[in-house]
């Protein structure tokens, strides 16, 4: 691919907008800008926003923002360099920001009822790492669950800092895929863990945060809830809530919550004990994210969370909840019917996880032959997998985009059987998909996509 350096605006063209035009001048006078002096990068841009509207996302871990919340995030604020909290800044010119920054912080504890909130993490990477590194020194050991059985990168696994740079052990699950409160609790007690992380990437069903606490108490350990893919249900109130049981609870912005990408640290009734050094648990976790781990943060993302807890704490999202779950148990359920097997057997979260063994398929050929028709999912890992990271042998889906675009149990249910009908035909062709199941496929998902539109997004 070659690319030529876009031509400067000439001094007619690069004129400023009118004082007092706002944001909305600024956003189209900006898209415009951009259009006319990077025309490759303005065509990919317009490819991908076409892409996304016109194919059925369902990967567990991602949403779609509502456009105020995108529009947050490309906002001028984003030139500010701003080190620090609100009231304690290292550089000039953050009267604003702090307002805005009180604003995401105030708006996370409504949410989610919280009694303090940090949110400035880059990511919900970031946001553990942050905790562990404030928690554990170097060598310490920490208990979480194992990436084989869905747990996260960032959960101990010696592919990343949380595995390399403590003493990570694994818990795993029982033979139908659940959590084992009691090996949970027995390695607690054998490994003295400093830190329990209680969460996971690529598991279905509920967690008993209550029962973590209670063996974390036991082991004289810190209890770390990373909710990161259900925290819109344990802010819905339909997923039991850790905040009150973790000591400290992280989550990603960009999934449940229909946020930017982003992170949070939030704590509830520990927030005021003493951290393991000096101050608070939140107090050290503040500091565990600036200066620890993070340097400047990005304000016009923390402007971008507070819109999207806006939308949490606010009326219309019980409804929204209630709609994924309902879809993941839709579709959990007609794939069941349709004779393939899940992990758990359902769900009772927003995620799916199909288990491809028996089938002679793999993920990756899965989830290619899937996105040749237009419906997006990731292959993953289900417990017991031999098959390496990058083949796997499961599926894992989500219902977060399909509930925001307003489908039902029914239209939810007719994407599971669109996923249904291209593996039984790509069963059928052995791996290769016949090229008229993929018009038809594509046909579907044109129809669903027109009938359920992304809110607020160009059609
Ligand atoms: N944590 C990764 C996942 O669950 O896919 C990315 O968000």
């Amino acid at each position: 691919m070659t690319f030529t350096l876009p031509a400067p605006l000439d001094a007619a063209e690069d004129r400023a907008l009118p004082d007092g035009s706002g944001l909305t001048a600024f956003a189209g006078h900006a898209a415009d800008r951009l259009r006319r002096t990077d025309a490759a990068l303005y065509d990919l841009l317009n490819r991908e926003t076409a892409r996304q509207n016109s194919t059925l996302m369902m990967v567990a871990a991602s949403s779609v923002a509502d456009p105020s919340v995108l529009a947050c995030g490309g906002s001028p604020l984003g030139n500010l360099t701003a080190e620090g909290y609100p009231g304690a800044r290292y550089h000039g010119g953050c009267q604003v920001a702090d307002e805005i920054e009180r604003l995401a912080v105030q708006r996370a504890c409504t949410a989610f009822g919280a009694q303090d909130a940090i949110v400035q993490p880059h990511s919900g990477s970031s946001a553990n790492l942050a905790v562990l590194t404030a928690l554990l020194a170097p060598g310490d050991t920490l208990l979480g669950l194992d990436l084989d059985c869905g747990g996260h990168l960032t959960h101990g696994s010696p592919a990343s800092v949380s595995g390399r740079y403590y003493d990570a052990k694994g818990y795993r699950l029982t033979r139908d895929g659940l959590l084992d409160y009691d090996q949970i609790r027995e390695l607690a007690l054998d490994h003295r863990p400093k830190l329990i992380v209680a969460g996971a990437s690529a598991y279905p069903r509920t967690i008993d945060f209550a029962r973590f606490r209670e063996i974390a108490d036991e082991a004289n350990a810190y209890l770390l809830a990373d909710i990161s893919h259900i925290a819109g249900l344990v802010a819905a109130g339909l997923h039991p809530s850790p905040i009150d049981h973790a000591h400290v609870t992280t989550t990603s912005t960009y999934k449940q919550l229909y946020g930017p990408r982003g992170g949070l640290i939030l704590l509830g009734r520990d927030a005021r004990r003493a951290g393991p050094e000096r101050g608070t648990l939140a107090s050290t976790m503040r500091r565990a994210v600036f200066p620890f781990t993070q340097g400047t943060p990005d304000l016009a993302s923390v402007a971008a969370k507070a819109r999207a807890l806006h939308h949490v704490a606010g009326a219309g999202f019980a409804e929204l909840a209630e709609r994924l779950a309902e879809g993941a148990r839709a579709i959990a359920e007609r794939l069941t019917e349709r004779g393939l097997r899940l992990v758990t057997g359902g769900t009772d979260t927003h995620m799916v996880l199909l288990d491809l063994r028996g089938t002679g398929l793999t993920g990756d050929v899965a989830e290619e032959a899937l996105e040749s028709c237009g419906v997006i999912v990731n292959r993953n890992r289900v417990p017991g997998d031999t098959t390496p990271v990058r083949t796997t042998a499961g599926l894992r889906l989500g219902s977060n985009t399909l509930a925001a675009r307003g489908m039902d149990r029914a239209a939810a249910a007719e994407c599971a059987d669109l996923v249904a009908d291209v593996l039984d035909a790509l069963r059928a062709g052995s791996g290769t998909l016949p090229e008229a199941v993929r018009r038809a496929a594509r046909a579907r998902v044109a129809e669903l996509c027109a009938r359920h539109p992304l809110p607020g997004y160009l059609a």
